[in-house]
């Protein structure tokens, strides 16, 4: 095993999201969100699984909060269902929700761990949908007032807050891909609702600097590296444009007031806008307190004849993959996190994400997910090397604490350091959830 070591400072946590682990649908005033209809429609997700139940951690938050107190994080990132504060998405607020919450922040705090809020992580409320969903701007209103109710709520107790997660996935994987809820299939939409999450993102911003909140806020980009497969200027173009097309477009415009000029060329080549207002990137970039990383995958790419704008290149040289058939990529880690640096200079940096999905079956009550630890080691390692490069990285969020609903691939693709029997709900740690522990515990690999 390597040998390194993080500073002492270092936050070591875990992420979760609300619909992928609390289940309780329908409980105490919690409105529907997209996932609940989408995942209720014949053929949308595997098995025809849905979020209703999950890993049940509503009922669960005593037995969840002495897994996190176990393994020793420092920090738990997990994020609020928005239709259970305001079920019908700007309306009545239902203190039922908040409560929710209250027990699961207080619990983090008495137990010395601190709370890295997500205020979106996906579970938009349906009534919104209705009126057209983040390809309306009026959501992003919408999202600025539920944020300041939260806020409100929590002042002085969550201190580290992240506005959006993964906006690409928001916007391009549901609304042009269709492979997430609502599951449409029209770019233009895409463009649109990727530029509502960008400014409901500023709007949450201004609002919690309005509010003289204390603590920092940020967003959670998903970010990926592409190399090119070969020299040629075409690959190397590729290449440059796939990265810019994930990872850029949304922090450019954070970070500098800006969308990367070779994307939008492609997309208003192709007949497409995006519907940016005056004023729009004053606030979509006003000053963030730390970027949130979320990285998993990336790979090599060739430029392809006739490409469209949404076609993914796939890599050509095989590389090792996750059972989600992601390439592992580690050295993509750590040209991701330089690559920002040289660009957009030297934010503070949480790792809001990075994990595996690997699947290993419970043998007499243990769990031996050995790629699981291979692949969060070799993450390290890259991370480690970035610090050493001058990258300011203060903390990193183990993606997930447990397995849990894998959006349109349901129960089938576990992420978690906890196994999760989805009958029982018995929660069994893996071996995974030991090696972290350890790494916690020494501040990195010994
Ligand atoms: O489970 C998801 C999470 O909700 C967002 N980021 C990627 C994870 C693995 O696919």
């Amino acid at each position: 095993m390597t040998q390194m070591q993080f500073p002492k400072s270092f936050y070591w946590g875990v992420s979760t999201s609300a619909y992928q682990i609390e289940g309780a649908s329908e409980e105490d005033g919690r409105g529907a969100s997209i996932w609940d209809v989408f995942s209720h429609q014949p053929g949308k997700v595997v098995g025809g699984d849905t979020g209703d139940i999950a890993c049940d951690s509503y009922h669960r938050v005593e037995e969840d909060l002495d897994l996190l107190d176990t393994l020793g994080v420092g920090m738990y990132r997990f994020s609020i269902a928005w239709p259970r504060i305001i079920p019908d998405g700007s309306g009545e607020i239902n203190r039922l929700g908040l409560a929710y919450y209250d027990q699961l922040v207080d619990g983090l705090l008495a137990k010395g761990i601190l709370p890295l809020c997500t205020l979106y992580h996906w579970d938009l409320p349906q009534s919104l949908q209705e009126k057209g969903g983040w390809a309306n701007r009026q959501t992003a209103f919408a999202f600025e007032h539920y944020a300041g109710i939260v806020f409100e709520h929590f002042r002085g107790r969550i201190m580290h807050w992240i506005t959006i997660n993964e906006p690409w996935c928001v916007s391009f994987l549901s609304y042009a891909l269709g492979q997430h809820a609502p599951g449409l299939t029209d770019l233009q939409a895409a463009l649109e609702a990727a530029h509502h999450t960008l400014l409901a993102h500023g709007l949450g911003v201004k609002l919690f600097r309005a509010m003289n909140m204390p603590g920092q806020i940020g967003i959670a980009p998903n970010t990926e590296w592409f190399e090119p497969e070969t020299d040629s200027i075409d690959d190397r173009e590729a290449a440059l444009r796939r990265n810019e097309f994930i990872t850029d477009w949304f922090i450019a415009p954070v970070l500098k007031g800006i969308y990367p000029a070779r994307v939008i060329e492609k997309y208003n080549q192709g007949g497409y806008t995006v519907p940016i207002k005056d004023g729009d990137f004053e606030l979509i970039s006003l000053p963030i307190d730390f970027l949130g990383i979320n990285y998993y995958t990336g790979g090599r790419v060739r430029s392809t004849p006739g490409e469209g704008i949404l076609e993914l290149q796939e890599t050509f040289t095989p590389m090792d993959k996750t059972d989600f058939h992601w390439n592992i990529y580690p050295d993509g880690f750590y040209h991701v996190l330089t690559d920002l640096k040289e660009k957009f200079g030297n934010i503070p940096i949480y790792i809001t994400e990075n994990g595996a999905c690997f699947i290993d079956p419970i043998v007499d009550g243990q769990v031996q997910d050995k790629r699981r630890i291979a692949y969060l080691e070799s993450h390290l390692d890259a991370l480690h090397r970035s610090v050493q490069a001058g990258v300011n990285v203060q903390g990193y969020m183990c993606w997930s604490l447990m397995d849990n609903f894998e959006w349109s691939f349901g129960y089938c693709k576990p992420f978690g350091l906890v196994h999760v029997d989805f009958q029982t709900l018995i929660r069994t740690p893996k071996a995974s959830f030991s090696w972290y522990q350890r790494v916690i515990r020494h501040h990195g690999l010994e």
